[in-house]
Parts: C-alpha cells; sequence; structure tokens
C-alpha cells in the first residue's frame, strides 16, 4: 500500500521551475525559471496545496523536497547515464525528431527506451507519495508518456491528465517507433489526454483503435474495465498581459530604441528568436532574406535580420551539427552580402533576460517565424502581446501549431523559398493601414485566449471526465 501525501494538485513534469545558480558567495541557490506554464499554474497550485515534480536539471542529486515561493518542489535525481539516454536519448534523439515529421532521423536504441521506462516509473512513483488521496495529477509532455498508466496502477483513486506540448504525429509515422503500443497505453492512463491541435487528438485515437484495439467514438477511447479516456485540444498560449505590460515600460521602451540605434537606425527590422533546434526552419528563413538582398530587393542599408538563437541540448549530435551549419550560413552571408558597420545578419546564439526579450519585439518590424514543424510556438505570441500600437507585421509558417488561430499573419510554407521571399517583401511594403488591420485581429485572439485560460479550461475539462470521482480542483483565488 502506497503511503499517500497532501497535495491536491501535482504538476509531474521533467524539469522544475527552477534553475540551481551558483551566488557570488559561491553558495547554491534555486532561481526561479520565468516560463509561461509556471505562470499559469502559480496561482492554481497555491489554491491548492500544489506541488511540482521535476529534474533540477543536474546530474546525481537527490535533493529534499522543498518550498521556494510559497510552491512545494520535489526534485526527481538522474545520474549521469540517464541524461544521456532517457533525456538526451530516447526523449530528444528519438521521439523529438519522429513527433516533428521526422525533420531528423529518429534513433532507436533498445537502452535509451529502458532508462526511459525506469525515469519514468521513478516520477510515477514520487507522484503517488505526494498525491493527497483523490487528487488531480497533471503529466506533462513527451519525456513522461508512460507515467499515466504507472501511476494509475500505483494510485487508481486519482484523477490524471496529461498534456503534450509537442506535435502527435499521424499514424504513418508514429508506426516506425518498436514500443509504439507501450507509449499508447502508457497515455492511455489518463483521464483526459490533451494536445495542441484537433489532428494530433485524432491522430491518437486512430492508432489507439489500430494499434491497441480498443473502442472509439469521436473523442472518447472505451477501455474494457469501463473507464473512459477523452482526447481534446487545448492551443497553449501566454500571459498576455504581462507580456504587454512588460513591453510597455519605459525601461524596455528606451532600450528598443537603443538597440535599433546600435543596428544603424535602418528603415526595417526583422526578427527570428528560436531555441537553436533544427524543427524551427532558422536556416531556409535566413537564405530567403539573403536572396532577397542577393538580387536587389531589399539593400543593408535599410534592411537588417536580427536572429538570436538560445543554446540548446547542446550534448546532442545533430544540435552540434546544426550550429555549425548556422554559424557557416551566417558567415557566408555577412561576408557576401555586408557592408562595413553593416551586416545583413546580426546573429546572437545566446540567451536573454526576458526584458530584452519584449525589447526585441518592440524592435522588431517583421517577425518571421518558420519552423518545419511546431506544437504551438510562444513567440509569435509574444511578438503579437508587445505590438500595442498596432503595427509590426508577423510572418508564420503554416507548420507552427499557432498557424490554426493566427490567420492573419502572412502565412508561409518554410520548404518553399521563393514563397517565403514573397511574403517577406510583402510584409516589408505593407501599408500602416493593412498591418494594423492585420495585427488589430491578431492581438484580439491572443489576448481572449491567455494561458490562464488554457489552464483553466484543461482543468475543467479533467474535472468533468469523472464527475463522481476524486477531489474537485478548486479555481485560482483572485489577488
Ligand atoms: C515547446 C514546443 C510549444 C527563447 N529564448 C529565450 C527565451 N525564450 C522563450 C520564448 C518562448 C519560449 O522560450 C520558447 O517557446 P516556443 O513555443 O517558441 O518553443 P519550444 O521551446 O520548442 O516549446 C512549442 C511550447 O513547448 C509550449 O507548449 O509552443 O511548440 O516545441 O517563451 O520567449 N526566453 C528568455 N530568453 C531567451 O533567450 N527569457
Amino acid at each position: 500500500m502506497t503511503r499517500t501525501g497532501s497535495a491536491d494538485l501535482v504538476i509531474v513534469a521533467n524539469r522544475l521551475p527552477v534553475d540551481r545558480v551558483t551566488a557570488s558567495d559561491g553558495s547554491r541557490q534555486w532561481r526561479r525559471s520565468p516560463g509561461g506554464l509556471v505562470s499559469a499554474l502559480e496561482p492554481v497550485m497555491r489554491a491548492n496545496d500544489g506541488a511540482w515534480i521535476g529534474w533540477p536539471g543536474d546530474a546525481g542529486q537527490d535533493l529534499k523536497p522543498f518550498v521556494d515561493d510559497g510552491m512545494s518542489l520535489v526534485p526527481v535525481g538522474l545520474t549521469a547515464d540517464e541524461i544521456a539516454e532517457f533525456y538526451e536519448g530516447f526523449s530528444n534523439g528519438t521521439l523529438w525528431p519522429l513527433y516533428h515529421d521526422v525533420v531528423a532521423k529518429p534513433e532507436f536504441h533498445r537502452e535509451w527506451w529502458e532508462a526511459y521506462v525506469a525515469v519514468n516509473k521513478r516520477f510515477a512513483e514520487r507522484a503517488a507519495e505526494v498525491a493527497s488521496k483523490g487528487a488531480t495529477v497533471w503529466v506533462q509532455d513527451y519525456q513522461m508518456q508512460l507515467v499515466p498508466q504507472m501511476l494509475r496502477e500505483l494510485r487508481p483513486d486519482l484523477r490524471i491528465g496529461f498534456y503534450l506540448h509537442i506535435p502527435f504525429p499521424p499514424a504513418e509515422l508514429f508506426q516506425q517507433l518498436p514500443w509504439r503500443r507501450q507509449l499508447l497505453e502508457g497515455l492511455l492512463g489518463a483521464d483526459l489526454v490533451g494536445f495542441q491541435l484537433g489532428g494530433a487528438a485524432q491522430n491518437f485515437i486512430r492508432l489507439v483503435r489500430q494499434r491497441v484495439g480498443h473502442k472509439t467514438h469521436r473523442d472518447l477511447v472505451y477501455l474494457p474495465d469501463g473507464r473512459m479516456v477523452k482526447a481534446a485540444a487545448f492551443p497553449i498560449s501566454i500571459d498576455a498581459a504581462g507580456f504587454e505590460d512588460l513591453a510597455r515600460s519605459p525601461a524596455v521602451e528606451r532600450r528598443a530604441k537603443t538597440i535599433r540605434e546600435a543596428l544603424g537606425s535602418p528603415r526595417k527590422v526583422f526578427l527570428g528568436v528560436d531555441r537553436l533546434d533544427y524543427t524551427k526552419g532558422i536556416y531556409p528563413r535566413l537564405r530567403a532574406f539573403a536572396e532577397l538582398i542577393r538580387d536587389g530587393h531589399l539593400d543593408v542599408e535599410d534592411a537588417v535580420f536580427v536572429q538570436v538563437a538560445t543554446p540548446s541540448r547542446e550534448r546532442v549530435e545533430q544540435y552540434r551539427i546544426l550550429r555549425d551549419d548556422i554559424d557557416r550560413l551566417v558567415g557566408r552571408i555577412n561576408g557576401d552580402l555586408g557592408r562595413i558597420g553593416r551586416p545583413a545578419i546580426s546573429y546572437m546564439h545566446s540567451s536573454y533576460p526576458r526584458e530584452e526579450m519584449a525589447a526585441l519585439y518592440r524592435t522588431a518590424d517583421i517577425m518571421v517565424v518558420t519552423p518545419y514543424r511546431d506544437g504551438m510556438n510562444l513567440v509569435a505570441k509574444e511578438y503579437v502581446a508587445c505590438r500595442f500600437d498596432n503595427d509590426g507585421a508577423l510572418v508564420l509558417s503554416e507548420f507552427a501549431g499557432a498557424a490554426d488561430e493566427l490567420r492573419q499573419a502572412w502565412l508561409v510554407n518554410p520548404y518553399d523559398i521563393n514563397g517565403m521571399k514573397a511574403a517577406l517583401l510583402e510584409a516589408y511594403h505593407a501599408e500602416p493601414k493593412e498591418l494594423s488591420r492585420r495585427m488589430k485581429a491578431l492581438r484580439k485572439t491572443v489576448i481572449e485566449h491567455d494561458v490562464a485560460k488554457w489552464a483553466g479550461s484543461f482543468l475543467a475539462e479533467l474535472a468533468a471526465t469523472r464527475p463522481s470521482h476524486g477531489k474537485v480542483v478548486r479555481p485560482a483565488r483572485r489577488s
């Protein structure tokens, strides 16, 4: 019999919402890592004696649970081998490329799978210990797909939700996975499985019918034991008001002005902001921009492309190759097309505080978001939230989940360089009236559907899936 804990709401995610940092006096401290998920869940966590289970981000330590700023945090340690096999291996070398249209080739290794099973088990056991009787547990993302089933076996009294932040692939691709059935069964441990888009939920339902043989009807799976599992779309969003407030602050406004001057006060600034990831389509977007200069449609005196690529998964081979490819491309473009003090591309491989991101969004006349495949893409929504003057243009890939909602963007196919060139040029020459018409509509969507609404609707739906079962999550208290 597993001991039960006191948390009425438990979040299980690969990472804790804090980072270990070394202070100036050499002591190790926790720093809250800002992110939409944390800020959306914080109020509801406080109202429900919430606990967050996750990996602290470095090897070996098994730290005691602790309270940070009113939130109970439960660290799960990973060994160096587990980081290599569970995290860099199965999560980021197998599932990530497989779930993103095999943009890169997924690798299948049995040792990686075994590590994935072992780590998911550890997370499920921790969740079983901290959850109170009848509590709600919300499991996050592709690193944790076996947790719902493992947890249900340990604690059938719980109400369990799962949310996938990345795309869920069509059956034709998912089928490649040697452990396809185990992953589907893992997810079916949840009462509600949430996806970014309706198409992903349908892919899941179809696979469950074909591969596991359960009866399904529309968005429901009927299990032999009488339990039902619902699969539905909950498109994630951002703290839109928080971003807008930041963008309106005098410090950010001043910084945006300084950035533009430092760039040589060009007529128009193009901007890309991404984790340095092969799914994000950084390469074709820079090529499209460079060709516009080479062809004489744009001039480096008038236009500059600022690309921020945040370091990511640097120990994974494909990410190292990508970094070299982008370095080489930027070097070649600037070598061929730049003039003294006027590079065509201003490239930063670095991460910045939130204020600097807001200042960059304020500086950018044309935001370019061109992933080959993306679950949602929050950068596109953050840009829109910061454009309170109703100006600025968004060029957005059709293959980002965000394209489903942000219809008034200039939508592009990142595989079609000529199409992208035409859209970049159109956005560059767009009249203020056209920009304002589009941006107003985009802003309405982003402001009305923020991340608090996303979390609230998922939790409400989860509570409704088994109304007579378990405790009901209390809504966040308004401050
Ligand atoms: C996954 C899915 C889905 C980036 N650089 C810096 C920085 N960022 C912030 C951005 C944005 C976030 O990171 C990136 O979110 P995205 O949605 O663009 O992409 P992924 O990291 O791939 O996220 C994605 C998301 O999960 C949520 O479900 O939308 O599809 O792949 O918020 O602003 N933030 C700071 N400095 C940086 O240098 N402070």
